[in-house]
């Protein structure tokens, strides 16, 4: 009887214990790593305003990009607020496209390899991160955000929110 009680008891203690064990190192380690590592090889961030491209025009969208090198890594932050709340959005780096110099209007190809999604909050504030190869996106003249159909990022316009880039060398 007395065994009986005690054993789940003690299970219960230690898995309780052992979980909370491990969320901390793990916390603790991605909060002190990350900054210190990251930090001392990155450039200071270029930080662009993001404008509004045709299919946004409804939207009283503003936010900003920000690019940091990493060694030959880039890490692309976009924040953006005033979109359709609980929606998602695909971002990308374009090459320059023929129609226009106006990187944002000249409709140039997507490199997809650069494709961020992510979904609004019930507010409409939107952040996409992540990195990608310098490499990747060395002939990139500007970026932008697309509506998506789904969490898959399939672009469902040609873009609500853009802005140039100086081409990385
Ligand atoms: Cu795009």
């Amino acid at each position: 009887m007395f065994r009986l009680l005690v054993l789940p008891t003690l299970a219960l203690a230690l898995s309780a214990c052992s979980m909370s064990m491990m969320g901390k190192p793990a916390d603790t380690m991605s909060m002190a790593d990350k900054p210190a590592d990251t930090m001392a090889m990155m450039d200071k961030p270029t930080d662009y305003t993001l404008g509004k491209q045709p299919a946004g025009n409804a939207l009283t969208s503003s936010g900003t990009v920000s690019m940091s090198h990493s060694g030959s890594m880039v890490m692309t932050t976009a924040k953006v607020m005033g979109f359709a709340p609980n929606t998602y959005y695909v971002a990308h780096y374009h090459k320059q496209g023929a129609a226009s110099t106006d990187a944002c209007a000249s409709g140039g190809d997507a490199i997809l390899a650069s494709k961020l999604v992510g979904k609004s909050d019930d507010m409409g504030m939107l952040t996409l991160t992540g990195s990608v190869a310098a490499d990747v996106i060395k002939d990139a003249t500007y970026f932008n955000i697309h509506t998506a159909s789904g969490a898959d990022g399939t672009p469902a316009d040609a873009g609500v929110s853009c802005t140039a880039i100086a081409k990385m060398m």
